[in-house]
């Protein structure tokens, strides 16, 4: 697919705009600006009919905003750019006699109204450029360049959150002390939050990479169960997974209990094309084991 830079150049610049901004004299910009807002009243006008129950006029009002659009052009000498489309639509209205009521409406004047609305919207905006002055120009440039501002902030926001959903790291457990310790603390990178297994009990918690990739050392963080601390790993196991299989199995532990734990590293070698870590929790102090944060690097 090939990006086409000219039209975004003029939707930010206005060059061509505002060339054309300058063809008729001020009288005549006047008496077309009125035209053209009054074109867009009018469409807006026939829509709320044909929607809300009155097709026949509202299929009228949209032929008469068009002819009064292509008169408004014709008369300023202005060239059309879709005359071709135009000149189709113009042979078909003719063709079709226009309904009286709202019961003589066919398939074909629901067909041709939609045609209607949209050549008439092109037609009108075809025209703002040559009703435009000075201070009109200013103000879209001024919205054109808001409009793709706020694009751009929306398509780095999904840029971001799409880069972040690849390379996103999940995390679960085996089960966890109480909702406020679940799994997630370890990955939070909050020292002040942690992942606390029930009394007495072992468990494990899962690093799930993704995606895979090479792994070479786990940091861990000890849990001491703020404020009360009662809580922390002893004896635990780190198991590296790629593809499915154990491919590493290093068993370590924490020589103590401590209230200001410090950061440990397991050297794990090189293990390439891993998709899980796990931390098996063998034993623990006091009433149960727990982590604070988990770095897989
Ligand atoms: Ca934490």
């Amino acid at each position: 697919m090939r990006f086409e830079l000219a039209p975004l150049r003029e939707y930010l610049l206005l060059r061509e705009h505002e060339a054309r901004s300058r063809v008729l004299p001020t009288a005549k910009k006047i008496e077309l600006e009125a035209q053209v807002v009054e074109q867009r009243e009018v469409r807006r006008a026939a829509n709320v009919l044909w929607a809300g129950g009155s097709p026949a006029q509202g299929y009228r009002l949209a032929v008469e905003a068009l002819r009064a659009a292509l008169a408004a052009a014709e008369r300023d000498g202005i060239v059309l750019e879709n005359a071709d489309e135009i000149a189709s639509l113009k042979s078909r209205i003719d063709a079709l006699p226009g309904p009286k009521l709202d019961r003589d409406i066919s398939v074909q004047h629901a067909q041709l109204f939609e045609r209607l609305c949209g050549v008439g919207a092109r037609v009108g905006r075809a025209l703002e450029p040559y009703a435009d002055d000075a201070p009109a120009i200013a103000r879209r440039r001024r919205a054109h360049w808001l409009r793709a501002a706020i694009v751009s902030v929306l398509l780095v926001a999904f840029l971001v959150l799409f880069v972040k959903g690849q390379f996103r790291t999940k995390v679960s457990a085996s089960a966890f002390y109480a909702p406020k310790y679940e799994a997630e603390n370890v990955t939070d990178g909050q020292p002040n939050s942690e992942w606390l297994l029930p009394n007495t009990t072992g468990g494990w918690l899962d690093v799930q990479l993704s995606p895979r990739r090479t792994v070479h050392a786990v940091r861990l963080l000890n849990a001491h169960n703020i404020g009360h601390e009662d809580r922390a790993t002893h004896e635990y196991r780190i198991e590296v997974y790629s593809h499915g299989s154990l491919v590493k199995s290093v068993d370590a532990e924490f020589p103590e209990f401590s209230s200001t734990p410090q950061w440990v590293t397991v050297d794990l070698g090189e293990n390439r094309g891993v998709e899980r870590v796990r931390i098996v929790v063998k034993s623990w102090f006091l009433n149960g084991g727990g982590l604070s944060e988990v770095r897989v690097d």
